[in-house]
Parts: structure tokens; C-alpha cells; sequence
């Protein structure tokens, strides 16, 4: 029997989110980065996730000598957790520079703000010992139509792309993809655009993807069907797996908690794609509800996992065959049933 494989799994520092919302105060105390990390590794997860400034505080008043000294003071703590660190992400969403976009803002010094800031996001996933950035473009995009070229924002975001592919030869880029929030439409909405511009780069090997579950269900896709495209052209290099109930802002629910069927060919597609074994890791990009107490506060990380390793196991035990003889005699009422007696079955 082939050995079954086992999954690695990764979440970060902000999925221990107080509860604040647009329209209340947080409703848990502040914790330390120790602190969270400790939950990571009480809980059993095998990497942490990182923005920038996650890894190194207050990033952009400090000197790249300064950014490499933290980072490499974290590696150690990290390595002496036995806790790897899976990716960097630049975030390029709060700073008074990128009020009007990062790599397409309209203004050249703010551009350069975002490039840099980007380069400094390398130097520490090196220092962290991953070769992997992750780019959550939240703010390219536009209010307004007119407020940008389409066609010149393509153009930038290929040349910030191009910039960062230069800065380090080993460095691989994913572009996590979402369609709005906070833009009112954000530029590379879906799987197909990441790839599509990994083509104009300097280096298009070197240019993958990300799929978040609620991103794709945000764009009115499948999630799975988003994953299996990225996987057939050997790029879903990371997920950030959650769920989200209908087109509104981004929910960042726990994996499974509103459509387990999505859920279930989510990991249905990872599996026929053997995701993990190029050491991909499970990342849950996940918030507790805003009424969890302290007490609670890891349960959404754990439900999530555990959701996905019980669907790992209805995936492993479906009974392929019957479904193989449903699909071939085209008796797809009677597939569908088999699906939900199987997902029903305890
Ligand atoms: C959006 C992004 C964000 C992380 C990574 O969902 O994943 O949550 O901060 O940039
Ligand atoms: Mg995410």
C-alpha cells in the first residue's frame, strides 16, 4: 500500500486576531508574538507564515543591516521551536505610501516605496531560510475606473515583478489572488490572471500562485477548480484554506464552516494533484468569530485541520468505482447522492 501522505500545516501570527471589525473594538487582549507561537506549537503545526513586519517590527524605520540582524535573532528562535517559517508576504496595505496602490500607485516615489519595501521582504525570507513571497496585491487596483490604465498597471506590476525576480535567483513568487476588498475591483482577480503574467516576467518559472478559498468564492469561482488549474501547470506553491458565506467582505471563516461539499473537492483536487509533496505546506487563513473567548481562541485553527484531515479521509475511502460506473453511464443524480451519503456517513 502506497504510503498515505502526510500533510504539513502552517497558519500566522495574524490569525490570532482580537475581533475588532469596522464596527467594534476588539474583544480579546493583545498577545506577544512568544505567545503565539507557543499556541502553534502547542497545537501541533509544523511552520508559521509571515508579513514583513511580523518578522521584523517597524520595518521601514529600520536600515537593511538592522532588518537582517532581527531576522536572523527569529530564525533562531524559530529553528529552536523546531517550527519552519513558510513564506514572507510584503505587507503593502498600511503604510501612508501605498494609500493609492503599491506597485501601480500613480505616483513614481511611491512605486519605489513598494519595490523596496518588497526587497527587504526577500532579504528576511531569506534570513528565515524560505525562498518564498507571497503577494497579496490588496491595494492595486482602483475606486474608480478611470483613475488608472488597466493596460499600464500590467505593466508596472510585470516590472515590480521583474524587480524582485532580479533582486535574489532564488526567490519564487506567489500571487495570492483576490478580486476586490479593500479595492472596489483589484487588478489579477483570479488564478488565470496570476499565470497569465507570470508569462511576461523575466523569469515565468519562478512566478506562481496562492489560492485562498474565500478569494475564489469572492470572484464567483470554485475554489477547487482554481487549485487544480494552478496545480496542472505545476504552480500552487501555497493555500491560505478558510470559507466564506456569499459575495461580502472577506470572511476568512474556518475551512469547511459554510459549504463542507466545497470543502470536500478542495481536498479532493489536492490529493488527485498530490499537493505537499513538493513540501507545500496547508496554510489556514482563518479568524476566530468575533464572540470567541481567550479560552477558544485556538479552536478555529484546530477545527480547521481537523476538518481537513477528516475530509482527507472521505476523499482516501470515496468509493471511486461506483462513482467511475455512475459517470459512465451518466447518472449523475445518482453520483450526487453518492457524495452526500458518503459526506453524511459519520
Ligand atoms: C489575504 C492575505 C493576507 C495575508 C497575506 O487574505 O492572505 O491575509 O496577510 O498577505
Ligand atoms: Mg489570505
Amino acid at each position: 500500500m502506497a504510503k498515505t501522505h502526510q500533510y504539513r500545516f502552517c497558519f500566522g501570527p495574524w490569525n490570532f486576531s482580537e475581533g475588532a471589525d469596522p464596527y467594534g473594538p476588539p474583544t480579546r487582549p493583545v498577545q506577544t508574538f512568544d505567545w503565539k507561537l507557543a499556541q502553534l506549537k502547542k497545537l501541533g503545526f509544523d511552520a508559521m507564515m509571515f508579513h514583513d513586519d511580523d518578522a521584523v517590527p517597524d520595518i521601514d524605520g529600520k536600515t537593511d543591516a538592522q532588518i537582517r540582524k532581527e531576522a536572523k535573532e527569529l530564525k533562531k528562535k524559530l529553528d529552536g521551536e523546531g517550527i519552519a517559517a513558510e513564506m514572507v508576504a510584503p505587507r503593502l496595505w498600511f503604510s501612508p505610501m501605498t494609500v493609492d496602490g503599491a506597485y501601480t500607485n500613480n505616483d513614481p516615489k511611491c512605486r519605489a516605496y513598494a519595490v523596496e519595501r518588497s526587497l527587504r521582504c526577500i532579504d528576511i525570507a531569506r534570513c528565515l531560510g524560505t525562498d518564498l513571497i507571497v503577494l497579496w496585491l490588496a491595494r492595486e487596483g482602483t475606486y474608480l475606473r478611470e483613475a488608472k490604465s488597466a493596460r499600464r498597471s500590467t505593466e508596472l506590476l510585470v516590472a515590480a515583478l521583474d524587480k524582485m525576480l532580479a533582486h535574489d535567483p532564488k526567490i519564487r513568487l506567489a500571487i495570492e489572488p483576490k478580486p476586490n476588498e479593500p479595492m472596489d475591483h483589484a487588478y489579477l482577480p483570479t488564478i488565470g490572471h496570476a499565470l497569465a503574467i507570470a508569462q511576461l516576467t523575466r523569469d515565468p518559472r519562478r512566478v506562481g500562485a496562492l489560492v485562498e478559498s474565500a478569494h475564489a468564492i469572492l470572484a464567483g469561482l470554485d475554489p477547487s477548480d482554481e487549485m487544480a488549474f494552478a496545480m496542472k501547470f505545476g504552480k500552487l506553491w501555497s493555500l491560505h484554506l478558510n470559507d466564506q458565506n456569499g459575495l461580502k467582505f472577506d470572511q476568512d471563516k474556518p475551512f469547511g464552516s459554510t459549504n463542507l461539499r466545497s470543502a470536500f473537492n478542495q481536498v479532493r483536487v489536492l490529493e488527485e494533484g498530490q499537493y505537499g509533496r513538493r513540501g507545500e505546506y496547508v496554510c489556514f487563513d482563518v479568524h476566530p468569530f468575533r464572540p470567541t473567548k481567550v479560552e477558544h481562541w485556538l479552536a478555529h485553527l484546530d477545527n480547521s485541520r481537523r476538518t481537513f484531515l477528516r475530509l482527507v479521509e472521505k476523499v482516501r475511502t470515496f468509493d471511486q468505482a461506483k462513482a467511475s460506473q455512475l459517470i459512465a453511464d451518466r447518472d449523475y443524480q445518482a453520483l450526487d447522492q453518492l457524495v452526500i451519503e458518503h459526506l453524511l456517513n459519520g
